[in-house]
């Protein structure tokens, strides 16, 4: 019963009768009566037991407190040099400067190689007459349209450019007419008007003796027929070199020096032959 009751058997013992009766406080005081009504009076202590084994290691203990806050450090070296920083914005436009002093004079050049422009010359060359060709053409039907005389069978028109007699010739020639000849009244007549209201004095009409004095011959080679209207006096050959004919504003006409230049009425053909 002593054992039993010091021991923990004991106690477990009414620790299972606690539950088996549901008497807690009843069975605390219970068991304490029972322990100490059933205790035996201790013995004489007994020698000192043999000095036991040492024990296993302990456990690890816990983490202590953080410690206090150390000493500053010393200063560090230095570290690497960085990587090159980002290029920054454009700055604004700075102010104008003060001009520059004039430099001095370049070196003369080198001669010019010769150039092989003989026929590009000549192209240029053709150009030009042919460009004057044109205008000369642009000019004649440029006059054409501005005044231009008829009759049933020919058109008349005087050129405004003065010209020797031979030159008149080839003038109307080349623009497929003839120097005018007037081989009757009416032609006579539609050519002093038309004279007279350009406000001119003398043309050259296309006739003359300049292959055998005195024998007049129209430009188509023909001789003078029944029709001629001189003027009073006329054909005179004064100086001996009149073999040209013009026409003055009056109709009537005059010999004269085949050099001299003047106005010349041309004519052309309405009906082709
Ligand atoms: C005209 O003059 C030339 C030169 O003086 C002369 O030879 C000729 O006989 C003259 N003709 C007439 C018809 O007078
Ligand atoms: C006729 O021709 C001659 C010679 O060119 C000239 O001297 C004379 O003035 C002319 N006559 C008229 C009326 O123009
Ligand atoms: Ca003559
Ligand atoms: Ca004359």
């Amino acid at each position: 019963m002593k054992l039993l009751c010091k021991h923990e058997t004991c106690l477990l013992l009414f620790l299972v009768l606690v539950q088996i009766f549901g008497l807690e406080d009843d069975s605390s005081r219970t068991t304490t009566e029972i322990c100490s009504t059933h205790t035996i009076l201790p013995g004489p202590k007994g020698d000192e037991g043999q000095k036991g084994d040492s024990g296993d290691m302990g456990k690890q203990g816990k983490v202590g407190p953080m410690g206090p806050k150390g000493d500053k450090g010393a200063v560090g070296s230095s570290g690497d040099q960085g990587m090159m920083g980002k290029i920054g914005p454009i700055g604004r436009k700075g102010d104008k400067g003060l001009k520059g002093f004039s430099g001095a004079s370049g070196g003369k050049g080198k001669a010019g190689a010769v150039c092989d422009c003989g026929k590009y010359r000549k192209v240029v060359g053709q150009l030009d007459i042919n460009v004057a060709r044109l205008k000369s053409s642009i000019k004649f039907v440029k006059n054409v349209l501005a005044g231009i005389r008829e009759t049933d069978e020919k058109y008349y028109y005087i050129v405004q450019e003065e010209k020797n007699y031979r030159e008149a010739l080839t003038h109307c020639r080349i623009r497929d007419g003839i120097l005018a000849m007037p081989k009757d009244e009416a032609s006579n007549a539609v050519i002093a008007d038309y004279i007279s209201k350009s406000g001119l004095f003398r043309v050259f009409i296309g006739l003359s003796d300049t292959e055998r004095e005195g024998q007049f011959i129209y430009a188509d080679h023909t001789p003078l027929q029944d029709y001629s209207n001189w003027k009073e006096g006329e054909p005179q050959n004064v100086t001996g070199e009149e073999d040209c004919v013009e026409m003055l504003s009056t109709g009537k006409w005059n010999d004269t020096e085949c050099h001299l230049t003047m106005y010349f009425v041309c004519e052309f053909p309405k009906k082709r032959k």
